[in-house]
């Protein structure tokens, strides 16, 4: 069965530019209810950590460098089916290839800078959290 959570942050980019209300507004009209939020920043180690599992990958320097780069917004979501349906919410990891009306194809700039992270598993999205809140900081 699927779980009920995800995990997303809102990333540096997005929060730069100003977009964290009208991101949060999506999620709340998506019909996601927030679980744990903060605003936060990760230094490079954190970030590194975050990404562990992209290490081999080409992009891996760069993700590490941009994610450190400013404050976030980290957040645990609930609804049914959350996984799938906040991938649905964001969009493609492309915003040129994102539908309308997703969160990266409207806030999003470029493959790197894609304006919200959303957790790929149950699994993943567990993990996620507990790396960014504590037990006691989810309602
Ligand atoms: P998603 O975030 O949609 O699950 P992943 O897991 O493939 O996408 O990639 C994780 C993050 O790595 C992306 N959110 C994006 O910021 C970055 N990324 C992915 N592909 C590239 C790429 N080709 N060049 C630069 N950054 C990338």
């Amino acid at each position: 069965m699927a779980g009920n959570r995800t995990f997303t942050m809102i990333k540096p980019d997005a929060v730069k530019a100003g977009h964290s209300g009208a991101i949060l507004n999506k999620i709340n009209e998506g019909g996601f209810r927030i679980v744990a939020l903060k605003k936060t920043k990760l230094s490079a180690e954190k970030a590194g950590e975050f990404y562990a599992v992209h290490k081999e990958r080409p992009f891996y320097g760069e993700l590490v460098e941009f994610m450190s780069s400013g404050p976030i917004i980290a957040a645990i979501l609930e609804k049914d089916n959350a996984i799938e349906d906040f991938r649905t919410l964001i969009g493609a990891t492309n915003p040129a290839e994102a539908a309308p009306g997703t969160i990266r194809a409207l806030y999003a700039t470029s493959i790197g800078e894609n304006a919200v992270h959303g957790a790929d598993s149950d699994e993943n999205a567990l993990i996620e959290g507990n790396f960014h809140f504590a037990g006691t900081d989810m309602f």
